[in-house]
C-alpha cells in the first residue's frame, strides 16, 4: 500500500494495520521486555467490570501504564520514526505528542476481553486527532482475543458510553462478535482513531497475547476536560509543540 493509500484507508475506515512495522526479532525482544517488566512489578488486574459479562468465566489481564518509566526500550520505540512517521501522516500533522502508554498481557487461556468502546469516552479532545498504535509483540489470531473494530464507526463522532464497568458501549447494541477481527502477527502495528469503536475477545489460546499501546495526538488538539493525566504526557515524539513557542 502506498503512503497516500494508507491515509485514505485510515480516513475511510478509522483504522490501519501496518504489517511488519517491526521485524519478528525486534517484536520478540520487546515481548521479553514486557514480560520482564510485569514480572518485576506486582501488577493489579485492570479487567473492566463489564468484561465479566463477556468473558464466560473468570479472566485476567496484566498491565503496566507509562511503560517508558520502567524500561528505556519503550522510550526508544516511542520516538522510532517507523512509528511516528505513520502516526503523523494519519493525523495530517508534522507533530506527534504523547498522551500515554500501556503494556497489556492477556494471559493464556483466560485473557480478559475489552467490551466495545471509543477511547474518546476516556479522554475527549477538541479536534479528534487522537490515535492509538497497538504494537503486537506476538501473534494475535482471533482465538487469542485480537482487537476487533467497527470500520467507519469514527464517522459517527463521540457516542454516549456507560460509565459503570469501565466506560463502554451498550453490550447488546455493540456485540463484540459483530465487529471485524483484526488478526495480527508479531511486529504488526494497528493504528486506531480514538473515535473508532473497538474491543477485543477473550484469549483462549495456549500463549499469552502481548501488546504495547501508545496513545498520541497532534499537540494542537487540546483536551476537552481535565481528565486522564499520565506521567510523560505532552512529551514530543516527532516535530515540535507550537504552543510552547507562542
Ligand atoms: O488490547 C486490546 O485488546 C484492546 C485495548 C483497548 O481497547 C484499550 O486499551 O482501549
Amino acid at each position: 500500500m502506498t503512503d497516500s493509500a494508507r491515509v485514505r484507508f485510515y480516513r475511510d475506515n478509522g483504522y490501519l494495520l501496518v504489517k511488519g512495522l517491526l521485524s519478528r526479532r525486534e517484536a520478540g525482544a520487546y515481548r521479553e521486555e514486557c514480560h520482564g517488566v510485569l514480572a518485576r512489578l506486582r501488577p493489579t488486574d485492570p479487567t473492566w467490570g463489564s468484561a465479566r459479562q463477556l468473558g464466560g468465566g473468570a479472566t485476567e489481564l496484566r498491565h503496566c501504564h507509562d511503560a517508558q518509566f520502567y524500561s528505556a526500550a519503550f522510550a526508544r520505540l516511542m520516538v522510532d520514526p517507523r512509528f511516528t512517521d505513520v502516526a503523523a501522516a494519519l493525523m495530517g500533522s508534522e507533530n506527534v505528542q504523547l498522551h500515554h502508554t500501556k503494556i497489556f498481557v492477556k494471559p493464556a487461556e483466560k485473557g480478559s476481553p475489552f467490551p466495545m468502546h471509543q477511547d474518546a469516552a476516556h479522554f475527549p479532545h477538541t479536534r479528534h486527532t487522537m490515535g492509538a498504535a497497538i504494537f503486537h509483540f506476538d501473534d494475535a489470531p482471533e482465538e487469542k482475543g485480537c482487537v476487533r473494530v467497527v470500520p467507519g464507526s469514527h464517522r459517527n463522532g463521540p457516542l454516549p458510553h456507560i460509565e459503570e464497568g469501565g466506560w463502554h458501549l451498550p453490550l447488546s447494541q455493540w456485540p463484540l462478535e459483530s465487529a471485524l477481527a483484526v488478526e495480527a502477527e508479531a511486529g504488526d502495528v494497528l493504528f486506531l482513531s480514538y473515535l473508532t469503536v473497538h474491543g477485543s475477545g477473550v484469549n483462549r489460546a495456549e500463549q499469552a497475547r502481548t501488546t504495547l499501546l501508545i496513545q498520541y495526538r497532534d499537540p494542537e488538539d487540546r483536551p476537552a476536560g481535565d481528565v486522564h493525566r499520565s506521567r510523560g504526557q505532552g512529551m514530543m515524539l516527532r516535530g515540535v509543540d507550537p504552543a510552547r513557542y507562542a
